[in-house]
């Protein structure tokens, strides 16, 4: 009896299978479109999109050499990156096509919006050693560094970055002497330019979106870049 039910309850569920197969072979064609399909939507975690803005000389394009391992030089005006494909930690990334821009005025009202929009990570430099001085360059470039976090403030509301970016005060080789002054340092800086300025940008966090480095140090840059940019630890 207990045979009997058994074969009975396979021959039903084989007919069930023949039944339903086309549903079944259907369903996974749907689910496998639908697959796809988000894939092409969202980015791979291997597609990155970087904005690299900031003041003039603060270390834009020796920042963007070290991401691509190129050595360009002197003040730039606009250069495309167009996208390609970079090695990092022995995976392949693909970078987004991107601009250097240089550090003037000019290039926030132009270029800002535009190069933020659809990134994944916008790096704002500036020179934190300039900044901390009081003649008319530190002057300059503090005002420089205050106008343009508010406007990065508006450009990261409306992108979809809350939280993706860095604020990077350059040359630190200039002023740290040791490890033990960096945070005195940083808080240095950020005083200096006003709580409010950083607070106003959607997501920020001083632990985690205010650094302080030494672009000259390749190790230092490659562990920054490795570490941050692309998740490799
Ligand atoms: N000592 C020191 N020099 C730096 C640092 N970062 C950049 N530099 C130097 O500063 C100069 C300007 O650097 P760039 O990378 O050209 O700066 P940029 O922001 O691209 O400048 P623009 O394109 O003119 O806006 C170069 O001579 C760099 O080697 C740093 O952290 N420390
Ligand atoms: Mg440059």
């Amino acid at each position: 009896m207990e045979i009997l039910e058994y074969y009975n309850y396979s021959e039903h569920a084989t007919y069930s299978i023949i039944w339903f197969l086309p549903l079944i072979i259907g369903s996974l064609f749907a689910s496998a479109a639908i697959g796809i399909g988000l894939g092409l939507l969202s980015p791979s975690p291997d597609i990155k999109g970087f904005a690299i803005i900031g003041s003039r000389a603060a270390g834009k394009t020796t920042l963007w050499n070290r991401i691509l391992g190129e050595s360009r030089g002197g003040a730039t005006s606009r250069e495309n990156i167009p996208a390609r494909q970079i090695e990092r930690g022995g995976k392949t990334f693909t970078i987004k096509m991107s601009k250097d821009i240089g550090g003037g005025d000019g290039f926030v009202r132009t270029d800002y919006d535009e190069l933020i929009k659809g990134k994944d990570f916008v790096i704002f430099l500036f020179n934190g050693y300039e900044l901390t001085k009081d003649d008319e360059y530190g002057k300059h470039e503090l005002i420089t560094v205050q106008s343009r976090l508010l406007k990065l403030s508006k450009s990261v509301e409306e992108s979809s970055i809350p939280g993706q970016f860095h604020i990077i005060a350059t040359h630190a080789d200039k002023f740290l002497k040791d490890k033990g002054s960096y945070e005195t340092w940083k808080d240095r800086i950020y005083e200096k330019i006003g709580d409010k300025y950083f607070k106003k940008i959607k997501g920020f966090d001083k632990d985690k979106n205010f650094l302080l480095i030494d672009l000259t140090n390749p190790n230092a840059i490659d562990k920054y870049i490795n570490e941050n940019l692309f998740n490799i630890k």
